[in-house]
């Protein structure tokens, strides 16, 4: 069930699976802390997805522009810690894909209800250009659209379930990707929704 996807880019088909309930223990009390909202994006549109963060600095949106942020601009303090089973799940996932020594000091939490998409855009606010990001699957299934360098290239469809975690670097680190909107549905663990946890370093 692992795929290479291109060179630097593969998805390990349930690597998280075994751990899904405690992860999702460990999202309800980030959440508890700095709980999802829609950002607006630069342009003043409302993300359908809605979004938080853990660990040393969080991506924000705002008419301003795109950030990370060590606060929570919500709050005023900073964002919730993060969790040692988020850190340890991610570095070894990067190890298992090729890349020894991820160290990630950013989680960005997205919450999916049926509906909410992201559209076809590059990962690129962080500093560290050589780090790879990890992206943690849970709660209802996905369709990733797994673009190439440019936007226009046409993207590739990948299916994407509960526990499936995908790693991206090198070539692939500024690969154009996007998540087709979530069909309506209902998880055993989530209800009608799907998180995505991504890993990155940033500094
Ligand atoms: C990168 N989130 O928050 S990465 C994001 O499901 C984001 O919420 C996705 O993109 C989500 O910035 C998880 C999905 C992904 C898929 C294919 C890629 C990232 C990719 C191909 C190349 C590079
Ligand atoms: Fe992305």
């Amino acid at each position: 069930r692992d795929q290479a996807l291109s060179p630097g880019a593969m998805v390990l088909g349930g690597f998280a699976r075994d751990m899904d309930r405690d992860l999702l223990a460990a999202i309800e009390g980030v959440l508890a802390d700095a709980p999802p909202r829609h950002l607006v994006t630069p342009g003043g549109r409302r993300m359908s997805v809605a979004m938080s963060n853990c660990g040393g600095v969080g991506w924000v949106s705002d008419r301003r522009g795109y950030r990370y942020d060590p606060i929570d601009p919500e709050s005023g303090r900073h964002w919730p810690a993060m969790p040692d089973i988020f850190t340890d799940l991610a570095i070894r996932a990067a190890a298992a894909a090729g890349f020894a020594g991820f160290a990630p000091d950013a989680c960005l939490i997205n919450r999916y209800e049926p509906g909410a998409r992201l559209s076809l855009h590059q990962d690129r606010d962080e500093r560290d250009r050589a780090a790879p990001i990890v992206s943690v699957s849970l709660g209802l299934p996905a369709t990733f659209l797994w673009g190439g360098e440019k936007r226009s290239d046409r993207p590739r469809r990948i299916r994407i379930v509960h526990g499936d975690v995908a790693v991206w670097g090198g070539p692939a680190r500024f690969a154009f990707h996007g998540v087709e909107p979530v069909a309506d549905g209902a998880h055993p663990l989530t209800g009608r929704a799907r998180y995505n946890l991504t890993f990155r370093k940033v500094f």
